[in-house]
């Protein structure tokens, strides 16, 4: 039967209308989205959001081979949700030179990494300079490795740092090698939560005007959500259609990633871990309210393999990638693995009946001989 003429068993009748407009490709809407998170009936919102999933992304689920850096975990900010960032004084906290970073960078090579994943601590003496020379570094050694580099947190801090207009910081980090920005510290917009989960970060409408400079700038980024904290269902239907209104208008975010809040060794370790279900219902319901972005990552680090795998069934198309080296969650408490490998992850994919196609970080093919890669462009 051909996808779309299919209807589920529907358990939450309440559901009928969202799915007649969902098979018909309409947008949802606020009160839809507080209704797909709220409902029992989870198998119906996996099922319309595997509908979108198809729809979009066919029968693929995108991978890439990837390396995340993190030249600080020194910050400023002292977020309760957070158990990465140190004080300077504190005897744990680390700062690399530039040719840790460099050497660093280098460690994952024989599994012939396409994307280094940057992003570290608000860091009081760290200048734009140092991170300029940084990212020089980085293309010299490795030119043909695209450069995720900064979340929006990160380039308002170095801005005012610099003096500069986050216009201008984004152009010397695009001149000395920024290719694109990842989608972190966008946590939760609703000022109410915010003040408590991460009072000392910009606020939610300076992120989305961040991204839009960007965006205006030609540079794409992703966008994230951290959910499972104080947040309500209506918070996260507000974050979402924030994300999608700033879509409509700069079509700059690739890719969407929900991510799961750990509380152990922060501030907020009192809360409870999100359940499976809380994981797949976020990976669902993101695809179905973000009609317009194109990719929705489960990310394993986050959510464990297992579930990031049952998430391709769920609305995800992707698994982010092989990571080699993870500090922010792991911190935080993660019992995932720092790593998996390529063979792994095709694995992982196969086995949930999808077709692996290993990516670019913006999503174009990547095709491999022994020795090297190409991006299919
Ligand atoms: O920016 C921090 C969040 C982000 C905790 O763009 C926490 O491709 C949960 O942004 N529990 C880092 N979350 C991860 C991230 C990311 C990961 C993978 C791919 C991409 C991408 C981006 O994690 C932080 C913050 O928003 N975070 N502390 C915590 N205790």
């Amino acid at each position: 039967m051909m996808i779309g003429c299919q209807s589920p068993q529907i358990e939450d009748k309440r559901l009928v209308p969202v799915l007649e407009k969902v098979q018909a490709g309409e947008r949802l809407n606020f009160d839809e989205g507080v209704l797909l998170y709220t409902s029992p009936d989870i198998l119906a919102v996996g099922w319309m959001a595997n509908l979108v999933r198809e729809r979009k992304n066919g029968n693929v689920t995108w991978f890439n081979v990837n390396r995340h850096i993190n030249p600080t975990d020194v910050c400023v900010a002292s977020c309760r949700l957070c158990a990465f960032g140190k004080k300077a004084k504190d005897p744990r906290a680390y700062t690399m030179s530039l040719d840790q970073v460099w050497e660093t960078a280098g460690r994952g090579w024989s599994e012939s990494v396409t994307e280094f994943h940057i992003v570290g601590g608000l860091h009081p003496e760290l200048t734009l300079d140092w991170y300029c020379e940084m990212l020089r570094g980085l293309k010299q050694r490795f030119p043909q490795v695209h450069l995720k580099a900064f979340t929006m947190v990160e380039v308002a801090y170095l801005a005012q740092r610099s003096k500069l207009s986050v216009r201008d910081t984004l152009l010397r980090l695009r001149e000395a090698g920024v290719d694109s920005l990842p989608g972190g510290g966008a946590e939760i917009f609703s000022e109410r939560v915010r003040r408590i989960i991460c009072d000392h970060k910009i606020d939610g409408k300076q992120w989305l005007e961040v991204a839009r400079t960007a965006h205006q700038l030609g540079l794409k980024s992703n966008c994230t959500m951290l959910y499972g904290h104080l947040e309500t269902a209506e918070d996260r239907v507000d974050h979402l259609l924030q994300l999608r209104a700033l879509q409509d208008e700069t079509g700059g975010f690739v890719t969407f990633i929900p991510l799961a809040f750990h509380p152990d060794h922060t501030a907020l370790e009192h809360i409870p871990k999100t359940t499976g279900f809380d994981d797949i219902r976020n990976i669902a319901v993101s695809r179905l309210l973000l009609d317009n972005i194109p990719h929705i990552k489960a990310y394993w680090v986050m959510m464990t393999p297992k579930i990031a795998q049952i998430a391709q069934r769920f609305g995800a198309d992707d698994i982010d990638g092989t990571v080699v080296e993870e500090r922010i969650y792991h911190d935080a408490g993660a019992t995932t693995s720092q790593s998996l490998r390529r063979a792994e992850l095709l694995r992982l994919i196969q086995q949930a009946g999808r077709d692996p196609v290993e990516r670019d970080t913006l999503y174009r093919p990547v095709v491999r001989n022994e020795t090297t890669f190409t991006v299919l462009v």
